[in-house]
């Protein structure tokens, strides 16, 4: 038995943010129904693309464990449909831009009158308020939530970061919020409307930034490296560059080979708990209680010295080898990785992290799999459903069309060409 058996969900998500949220309630258990514009599909299902004919791995990658049904949600007949799943469905989960469900006529309210048990669960890009009917991709999520601002170096422009927080990190939260809901409809009966904004998600992962911010109204940030190189603040938390936010110091180091290899490097963390050992590591044993550099204070006006001698001994070493040293004895190292090696980590394929998935159209391909593990709800990732796939089977099974009645919905053009079991 899976965590969430039972639990059928109306999954009109499309792109990246929503579909992570209702693939996780996939390999949690749920019964995905991926509803789908006739001949159109998920717009990333044609981005991207790396195998001519064949769904995207962008597409692929993003919706394991759904069924797919095409259905024109703008057609009466559509709409009777549309009207069935929301009565039958246990959530709703969509990520249109604002106010296209209601252009559809299937408000919240409308909704609820259908399924007074419905949990509706919605990303935006902004909650309410001035830019609340803004549409909203991840790099604009990243630069409104506050995390570009405070990512790359001092003297350099805002960032963007390579993990997905604004669109994933979002599936994320409305995720816990989708089965926070069900938890409650257990007590109350009742269903719930849930919405994740993605700038207010990008914000909550960025909570230490703004810690930091009321931090810096009564004096500069000293853990920063901005301090320590005599540099002053403004009136907004800065670019930390490779600054840990916890505030222990660390940067990132290079490592033997790097001249060739843009990822041999290390993050290094002098942990004042493990300073002793780090003198002794590097060879520097006079450190340990030399004024100047034997408490955090005092080290922090010398941290380039310190990381420059450091990483005189980093360059001497792999990354790996590195980490095995220095992970004995506590002192807090981590190879940078790249896709590629994490790609070829058979440990990360024996947990599940990576999986290898056969698909009919592109063949095998790697994928993450789910990063949640639960230890009484295994997880099997199934292949992304093809589009339209199982629309006969939904109308049929879940809904109880008769097939007359599918014939007639199919004639409509409410649904797409219907697919024959040997297609
Ligand atoms: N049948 C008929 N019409 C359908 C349909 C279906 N099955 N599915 C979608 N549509 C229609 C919608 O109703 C909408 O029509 P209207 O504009 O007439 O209301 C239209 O398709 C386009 O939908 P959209 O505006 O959501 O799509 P877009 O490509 O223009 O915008 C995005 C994409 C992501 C910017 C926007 O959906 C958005 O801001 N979403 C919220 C924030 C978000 O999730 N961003 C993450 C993006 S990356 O993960």
């Amino acid at each position: 038995m899976k965590a969430l058996e039972g639990i059928k969900v109306l999954d009109f998500t499309h792109v990246q943010s929503g579909p992570t949220c209702t693939q996780l309630l996939g390999w949690f258990g749920a019964d995905v129904i991926k509803v789908e514009r006739p001949g159109v599909g998920d717009a990333t299902r044609q981005q991207l693309v790396d195998v001519p004919g064949a769904d995207s791995l962008y597409f692929t990658m993003l919706n394991h464990n759904k069924r797919s049904i095409e259905l024109n949600s703008k057609n009466e007949t559509g709409k009777e449909v549309l009207t069935r799943l929301i009565e039958t469905c246990d959530v709703l989960v969509e990520n249109f831009a604002p106010g296209a469900l209601d252009r559809m006529g299937f408000s919240w309210e409308r909704i609820q009158e259908i399924n007074p048990r419905i949990i509706m669960a919605s990303i935006k890009g902004f909650g309410p308020g001035k830019y609340q009917d803004c549409k909203v991709y991840e790099n604009v999520a990243q630069c409104a939530g506050g995390s570009a601002s405070t990512t790359g170096f001092v003297d350099g422009p805002p960032l963007v970061t390579g993990a997905q927080i604004g669109d994933s990190g979002t599936g994320l939260h409305l995720c816990l919020g989708i089965v926070t809901a069900l938890f409650q409809r257990e007590k109350t009966g009742r269903g719930q409307k849930v919405t994740a904004a993605m700038q207010d998600s990008v914000l909550n992962l960025c909570r230490v930034k703004m810690r930091d911010q009321q931090r810096l109204e009564v004096g500069p940030l000293k853990e920063y490296s901005q301090f320590g190189e005599g540099l002053p603040f403004g009136d907004a938390t800065p670019r930390a560059g490779n600054d840990s936010g916890g505030g222990q110091p660390g940067r990132i180091l290079k490592c033997k080979g790097w001249e060739n290899d843009p990822n041999a490097y290390t993050y290094f963390i002098i942990q004042a708990a493990v300073w002793e050992k780090v003198c002794d590591v590097i060879g520097e044993p006079d450190w340990k209680t030399e004024e100047g550099f034997a408490t955090p204070p005092a080290r922090l006006d010398k941290l380039n010295r310190i990381f420059e001698r450091i990483e005189e001994w980093t360059m001497t070493k792999t990354k790996y080898e590195v980490m095995d040293l220095c992970n004995p004895m506590d002192i807090p190292v981590g190879p940078i990785l790249s896709m590629k090696e994490i790609s070829e980590d058979k440990g990360l394929y024996a947990t599940g992290t990576l999986v290898k998935v056969d698909h009919p159209e592109r063949g095998e391909y790697v994928s993450v799999g789910c990063p949640i593990k639960l230890s009484d709800s295994d997880v099997e990732v199934v292949r992304s459903p093809l589009l339209g796939e199982h629309t006969t089977e939904i109308l049929g099974d879940v809904l109880g069309y008769s097939d007359s009645e599918i014939e007639a919905i199919a004639a409509s053009g409410a649904v797409g060409k219907l697919k024959s079991a040997a297609e």
